[in-house]
């Protein structure tokens, strides 16, 4: 199962709406050796699921053979057609799958497929490495909304940046390296209109090798960003108000999200095809997120540097002690000099 996420992991930002989904065949010598005789993911929605490219990979050779999956098989026919029964007319002795499918299409019914044709199935393996992996595709699915990471990264004293010009990075190049993974793995990235006026960011994912770019999401209540900025590529998303005059930015070409309310214009987003965003700031934006209970997981680089007076990075009035938002399932990495501690606020 950690090679059939290895595969998964592949289609990581590439799949939505669809969910990364990788599988493993074996052919089994014993309860404790096997050969692994194909390998396959779920490149993109529109083509085949990861069941079909590892049958095809296996050749012949899949008769008699175990399948490890990711996620349940599909029984349903969306734009293609049931993995449970490729399964079954391949000939798989046994199949195990790490998650459920929380698609009501499937939900349950692609297990209940292979185990009526007589297929011994096996769900759990892994099952919550599976499901943060396919944060994306079930945030959306059950709760209608983007899975939403926020990043961003401090001095020793807790600072982002400081209050005038002369602004560098704060944190090095593997922290940096580790930004650019991210970019490449989530559907989107998000950053408010002061981050978008005072930098001008590229929010390209770079350095990373077959790596694609994250789609642009700027909110921008007022519409009032440069409509030439750096960040508006094709497939970029303005989010804005519903009465602002957002004419420059329709003319560009640029997709204009209209919301009454933060929440509103995430479910927005999920109906754009977006189920996971990287959100980069800045301090208003991400208060925002926080206040209305829409982070979902938070990633901190903190650097060992002093800057003194400087900006947090939140601007929100910060809560009573006794409201704290903990995270959970908490990991702390040294990245080079840095220090890199995540966590989640909700889980899914
Ligand atoms: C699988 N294996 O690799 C994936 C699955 O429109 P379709 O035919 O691509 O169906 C999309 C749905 O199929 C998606 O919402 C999810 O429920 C499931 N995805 N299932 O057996 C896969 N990507
Ligand atoms: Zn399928």
């Amino acid at each position: 199962m950690t090679l059939a996420l290895e595969q998964a992991a592949r289609g990581l930002g590439r799949t939505a709406p669809n969910p990364p989904v990788g599988c493993v065949i074996v052919q089994a010598r014993t309860d404790q050796d096997g050969e692994v005789v194909g390998r396959g993911f779920h490149p993109r929605a529109g083509e085949p699921h990861a069941e079909v490219f590892a049958l095809r990979d296996a050749g012949e050779r899949e008769r008699g053979a175990v399948a490890y999956v990711t996620l349940e098989p599909c029984s349903h026919h969306g734009r293609t057609p049931p993995c449970a029964d490729a399964l079954i007319a391949a000939g798989v002795r046994r199949v195990v799958v790490a998650a459920l499918d929380p698609n009501p299409l499937v939900a349950g019914r692609g297990v209940q497929r292979l185990r009526d044709a007589g297929i011994e199935v096996t769900v759990g393996v892994l099952e919550a490495d599976a499901v943060r992996q396919q944060a994306g595709f079930r945030s959306v699915i059950v709760r209608g909304r983007p899975w939403v990471v926020a990043k961003y990264a401090m001095t020793l004293d807790g600072k982002v940046a400081a209050l005038r010009e002369g602004n560098g990075a704060v944190s090095g190049p593997e922290a940096r390296e580790r930004t650019m993974r991210w970019r490449d793995e989530l559907d989107a990235i998000a950053v408010g209109s002061g981050t978008l006026g005072l930098d001008d960011p590229a929010l390209t994912t770079r350095g990373v090798p077959g790596g694609r770019d994250p789609r642009p999401v700027v909110f921008d209540r007022r519409a009032a960003s440069d409509p030439q900025a750096r960040a508006w590529r094709p497939g970029a998303v303005l989010v804005t108000a519903p009465d602002a005059d957002a004419a420059a930015h329709e003319a560009a070409g640029i997709t204009v999200q209209r919301a009454e309310s933060l929440p509103d214009a995430l479910s927005g987003l999920a109906g754009l095809g977006i189920g996971s965003v990287l959100l980069e700031g800045g301090p208003t934006l991400l208060s925002a997120f926080l206040a209305h209970g829409l982070v979902d997981e938070v990633r901190v680089f903190v650097s060992p540097k002093l800057l003194g007076a400087g900006l947090s990075p939140l601007t929100a009035p910060a809560r009573p002690m006794y409201e704290v938002q903990a995270l959970h399932e908490v990991t702390v990495e040294p990245l080079g000099q840095d220090v890199l501690i995540s966590g989640l606020l909700h889980d899914i």
